[in-house]
């Protein structure tokens, strides 16, 4: 067996002192509290569990009504909101760990019956996402969004701030700022998506137009050092496509240095068929903060990453389901626990908060 020591020593995330170099990823549970979309006491304990991460990412949470696209997933937009989030910000510093918020908006990835008044989802140009929304009516077909108008594109830049006020409040160490998997950030970047004619379509200037804004918002509120950005090059997921993935994401990450951000993540796998001409290590060269990967590594993989000096930090989505204590797990070579996908989304405790730790066997046993 190979021995991880790489994944085992300290380094530094903005200015944040991390123990090793296992995050945990971003993940939709889909268990907040209705009405409301309201983090709770099984969400909290569920984060407890998962202290141990070198630094938690948290599932992607919406920023404004508008940008909900899942039943169940939770906001940061109410006063309940942030209260609710306060619980779990406390349980993970109780236990010395570090967590930050995912702010989200879906864009065209809602359906009427997600949104405000039952209106249209919206998105950089009218054109629909293939396949179903999962809504609190069971999964209902996509619908063709509405077009944001360039004059409404300030109060989408005013949502990510205000979710970042809001965020700070509820006690989080940082914030991650979701522009992957197809989401609104994601669509205007990528030209499958963007068929504007204005100064947010057209170019790859004008496509990262939307997303410095909010990257300036977001830092304006928090420092660069407490920010993150999530980004998937070659994701496909959710009718995703773009022309130049390297250029554009060259362009983008240059342009991001500005705000010497504490980390890029970079979903380079989601399970989808490989690109072969996009280079990650590009991204990881022009960027002046850490990289963090993500996409179906394992312990060996992650190590060998890091060795290679591929990557600063590695993010496990997954494995982090089924095992709570994860870091332990992999220092020791212990066996990992299966995470089961019929618990993924929605529902209770099981397969949330019942996966046991090696402490929690041991004691069985
Ligand atoms: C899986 C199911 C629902 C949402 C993402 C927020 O892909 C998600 C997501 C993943 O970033």
């Amino acid at each position: 067996m190979m021995k991880l020591e790489s994944l085992f020593t300290e380094e530094k995330l903005g200015n944040l002192d991390l123990p090793h170099r296992i995050v945990m990823a971003p993940l939709t549970r889909s268990r907040s509290s209705q009405p409301g979309d309201i983090p709770n006491d099984m969400n909290a304990e569920y984060y407890k569990q998962r202290s141990s991460a070198a630094l938690i990412i948290t599932e992607a949470t919406q920023i404004s009504p508008q940008g909900k696209g899942y039943a169940f997933t939770p906001g940061i937009h109410s006063e309940e909101q942030i209260q609710g989030w306060k619980k779990i910000t406390k349980n993970v510093h109780q236990q010395n760990g570090r967590i930050f918020m995912q702010l989200w908006h879906v864009g065209r990835v809602s359906h009427p019956s997600l949104q405000p008044d039952n209106l249209l989802p919206v998105a950089p140009s009218a054109i629909a996402v293939e396949g179903q929304a999962f809504t609190y009516e069971g999964l209902l077909d996509f619908e063709t969004p509405r077009a944001l108008d360039v004059n409404e594109l300030p109060a989408i830049v005013e949502q990510y701030r205000q979710a970042a006020i809001n965020a700070k409040q509820a006690g989080f160490d940082g914030v991650e700022i979701h522009a992957a998997n197809g989401y609104l950030l994601d669509q205007f970047l990528k030209d499958g998506t963007n068929k504007r004619g204005d100064i947010y379509g057209g170019s790859i200037e004008n496509r990262t137009r939307l997303i410095l804004e909010v990257t300036e918002a977001v830092t304006d509120i928090w420092g660069g050092d407490r920010v993150g950005i999530r980004i998937s090059p070659t994701g496909t997921v959710n009718s995703m496509s773009e022309t130049n993935p390297q250029a554009l994401f060259n362009y983008l990450v240059e342009k991001l240095n500005q705000f010497n951000l504490a980390y890029l993540h970079v979903v380079e796998d989601f399970g989808e068929a490989p690109v072969n001409d996009f280079d990650f290590n590009v991204l990881r060269k022009k960027f002046n903060g850490a990289y963090i990967a993500n996409g179906g590594y394992t312990g060996e993989s992650a190590e060998l990453s890091l060795k290679n000096g591929q990557s600063d930090f590695v993010a496990f989505g997954e494995p982090f389901i089924a095992n709570p204590d994860l870091p332990e797990r992999l220092k020791q070579g212990a066996n990992l626990n299966r995470a089961d996908p019929e618990t993924f989304y929605g529902g209770d405790a099981k397969g949330y908060t019942d996966y046991p730790s090696l402490s929690d066997q041991v004691n069985a046993a």
